[in-house]
């Protein structure tokens, strides 16, 4: 009996010291602008969702995070250190959860890959286009087909209002939004569903340590102290959107201990899928972590996303799990 109350005082110590750390975080960011902007357009976005879909239940509203954050090391930021991300996959999985009927809210960093437009490669926007007769301006014969079909589809999904997008660059705005669209969705329950792909940064300078002005290089050698970002998973899954369905990425390098890493944060944060990706295959191969299978998810061919398979498979499973959640209800009630 006194292990079992031992071990229970344990986990409240670390549940507390978490909540301490996420709430410094928070305290001490500097305030979101357009927080009541983006609050508006979210509540705006769920409601058209509920009243889109058959009844309440139905609603399927997924949040798809997607790109790097940044760390600034000066509050009147010149210099940041930033986290690898293009936003290809969250920008390619935003498109496939669009096409199954779910809506998206796309928290993207800006600047990065966005939902069909991430096929039209480097050029810029004007590129694709050049003066025809008069003062007429028309889409580039050798673009026509790809730029037509990326503009369709994308009012097709703006139109429908399936597509909401809040930009972040910072990991001060990414969290804040974080929390801000968890708390919005929680109203949706078991269909909501986190993905979580973006490349959020471990470690980052306090807003109140951090200097306010360029940093000089006159002052020598620059030592600056990072502390790790607090680990907000659990928050996210267990307090503000508890009944969501979860998937994080796990990335690595090495891919010896891809698998074992993946599994770990599944366990830890208690995700119902991790997707596991190693750098340099990430656009061919995947594998799923859950905590029964690891299922390896591969493209057909070159010219195939590897987000085509993976999101079908995802959806799959949050099927499952909502009608697991609806089981366990009506057993209850
Ligand atoms: C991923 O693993 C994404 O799949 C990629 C996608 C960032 C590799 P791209 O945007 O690449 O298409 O160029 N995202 C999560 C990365 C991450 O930092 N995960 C943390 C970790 O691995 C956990 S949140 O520790």
């Amino acid at each position: 009996m006194e292990s079992v109350n031992n071990s229970m005082d344990g986990c409240d110590d670390i549940q507390g010291v978490l909540s301490t750390e996420v709430k410094s975080f928070f305290d001490s960011a500097p305030p979101l602008k357009d927080y009541d902007h983006f609050s508006e357009k979210l509540k705006l976005f769920i409601s058209q969702n509920f009243q889109r879909s058959e009844n309440q239940n139905s609603t399927r509203i997924v949040c798809v995070t997607s790109g790097g954050t940044t760390v600034p090391l000066e509050q009147r930021c010149v210099r940041y250190l930033d986290n690898f991300s293009s936003g290809h996959r969250g920008a390619t999985s935003t498109e496939y959860f669009i096409k199954s009927g779910y809506a998206v809210i796309f928290l993207y960093r800006r600047g990065t890959c966005q939902p069909y437009s991430r096929n039209l490669g480097e050029e810029t926007f004007l590129e694709y286009f050049e003066p025809s007769k008069g003062t007429e301006i028309q889409v580039r014969q050798s673009h026509d087909e790809e730029v037509k079909n990326a503009v369709r589809d994308y009012h097709t999904a703006a139109e429908k209002g399936m597509l909401l997008k809040l930009p972040f660059t910072t990991i001060f705005e990414y969290l804040q939004l974080l929390k801000l669209v968890a708390l919005s969705m929680k109203c949706i329950g078991s269909g909501g569903i986190f993905y979580l792909a973006a490349a959020a940064s471990d470690f980052f300078v306090p807003w109140d340590s951090m200097a306010e002005h360029k940093i000089q290089s006159s002052g020598g050698p620059l030592d600056m102290r990072l502390i790790p970002v607090p680990k907000l998973l659990s928050v996210l899954r267990n307090e503000w959107a508890p009944s969501a369905f979860y998937i994080s990425f796990k990335l690595e390098t090495d891919s010896e201990i891809l698998l074992n890493k993946a599994d770990m944060a599944l366990k830890k944060y208690g995700m119902h899928a991790v997707v596991a990706n190693e750098l340099t295959t990430r656009k061919e191969e995947v594998v799923v972590v859950t905590s029964n299978k690891k299922i390896t998810v591969r493209r057909c061919h070159q010219d195939e996303d590897v987000e085509k398979p993976l999101i079908e498979l995802l959806i799959m499973q949050h099927s499952q799990y909502i009608q697991q959640k609806q089981l366990g209800n009506a057993y209850l009630s």
